[in-house]
């Protein structure tokens, strides 16, 4: 296994802990499950997320999704490259699946490609995988759609919500007698905003307000696979969608508006309907079809709601130029602009490290939706940074790990936490250039060399289970 267990940057760490390093490939360790006295509720799961297109490479044994059409153009990913290979992970999952092992996690969300159900064998893939993940003792967690969508699907069509649902079933009725926790779709908002709204994702467009047939879509897919999923016996379903709080950029009203607006946008579009089962004012009308009847599809009962949460968002009022903001290009017709959040440190990315807007994101989540929410699950949080040694990392991850922990004091009922991701992969437009993970990767080589992330967040995990 090209593994490096003994790498220097393993052994120190702002948040390292002093126990004897157990070393890779030890498994889960014995002792108590987490319990009170580190602050997190007995069954806490601790995990880490990956997707298919990131790292599973293999494109050639299946069919194409809208991503590989899309970093096909030139010019839509910054340093030219493409998934093709990417972390060559299909080929490589029993070594990824000893990394994980080794990281004594207790469970482990990917996601299933729907072009690579389509295809032939494309399923026995997710088997092995799955059955190398029980064999290591690490609960897989399928989410259903991560962005690859078939090549010739559309989200605009609605017909692709039903064809979700099929899929759906293929994969429950394959993996359901080992899988128990299932995820319908990942972050449905940037899908919409990236992908069809702004065009700096796959497929590709620029509709701005004429993207939203496709957040409907995708929600009624997710009610869709919601449905598919309990008549296949499925018990443990939930969805991840990305959060970030939305401050206004000053208390002047237009400010505060534009950042109301952009929080209805962002973040309620997409958790009202599933857990209240209503658009925010003034957005159902926009959307197509028998908007009621979907809604009640969309809002069928989940056992709990993943949030994936990155760093909160300053909101202005419109500008009246084009402007560049992280890499996205904003017309001047979008009712907001985004702003710099200063004085904070920023990943490489470029994004601010502001840990205590996770415990305002969890706690903002509760206190809006009381009662109807259910149990909460942090399902991606991450940074991405250079380096073996990535003390930076290390310092993101414990602090929103303790903005967690305050989240679960002030009363959010927080049920787990997963690290985006587990190794470098293809981070989308920014191509191979933004290393999140806790293995580095090499993409040449394909060598995969734990960080001293990696060796924290073992130890991190065992602490809070003692
Ligand atoms: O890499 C992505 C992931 O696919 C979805 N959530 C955000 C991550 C970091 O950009």
């Amino acid at each position: 296994m090209a593994t490096d267990a003994g790498d220097p940057a393993s052994r120190s760490g702002p948040g390292t802990r002093s126990s004897k390093d157990p070393g890779l490939g030890t498994g889960r360790r014995p002792g108590p499950r987490s319990g009170p006295r580190s602050g997190f509720p007995d069954g806490f799961l601790w995990g880490v997320s990956t997707s298919a297109h990131q790292i599973e490479g293999a494109a050639e044994e299946r069919e194409p999704s809208v991503w590989d059409v899309f970093t096909a153009r030139p010019g839509r990913v910054k340093d030219g490259s493409t998934a093709a290979v990417a972390c060559d992970h299909c080929h490589r999952y029993r070594e990824d699946v000893a990394l994980l092992a080794g990281l004594g996690v207790d469970a482990y969300r990917f996601s299933v490609s729907w072009p690579r159900v389509n295809s032939p064998g494309g399923l026995g893939f997710y088997d092995r995988l799955v059955d190398e993940l029980c064999a290591a003792g690490v609960r897989p967690v399928p989410t259903l759609f991560h962005w690859d969508l078939p090549a010739d699907l559309d989200w605009l069509d609605r017909d692709t919500a039903g064809r979700f649902a099929e899929h759906v079933s293929v994969v429950a009725d394959r993996l359901g007698d080992r899988v128990t926790k299932w995820i319908t779709l990942n972050e449905p908002a940037e899908h919409t905003l990236l992908g069809h709204a702004l065009g700096a994702h796959a497929p590709g467009r620029r509709l701005l307000f004429d993207a939203l047939p496709a957040a409907h879509h995708q929600l009624l897919a997710h009610g869709l696979a919601v449905r598919a999923l309990r008549a296949a016996g499925a018990r443990d379903i939930g969805i991840a969608n990305s959060h970030s709080p939305t401050w206004p950029a000053s208390g002047d009203p237009a400010d505060v508006a534009a950042a109301e607006f952009y929080d209805l946008l962002l973040n309620r579009l997409f958790s009202d309907p599933v857990v209240l089962g209503v658009y925010p004012e003034g957005l159902g009308e926009l959307m197509p079809g028998d908007v009621a009847a979907d809604l009640e599809v969309i809002s069928e009962p989940l056992d709990w709601y993943g949030v994936n949460y990155y760093a909160p968002a300053r909101v202005g009022a419109p500008q009246e130029k084009e402007t560049e903001f992280g890499g996205l290009t904003l017309p001047p017709e979008l009712p907001f602009s985004l702003r710099e959040i200063e004085g904070r440190p920023v990943t490489d990315f470029g994004w601010p490290v502001v840990p205590e807007a996770l415990t305002e994101t969890l706690t903002g989540l509760s206190a809006r939706y009381g009662d109807r929410l259910p149990p909460l699950v942090v399902t991606e949080n991450g940074c991405s940074y250079e380096g073996l040694d990535d003390q930076d990392r290390i310092a993101y991850l414990d602090a929103h790990i303790d903005a967690l922990r305050a989240a679960l004091e002030a009363g959010a009922d927080v049920r787990g936490y997963f690290v985006w991701s587990l190794m470098d992969n293809f981070e989308w437009a920014e191509g191979y250039a933004r290393r999140f993970g806790l293995v580095h990767v090499d993409f040449t080589t394909q060598k995969r060399t734990p960080k001293a992330s990696y060796h924290w967040f073992r130890e991190r995990v065992a602490a809070a289970r003692g």
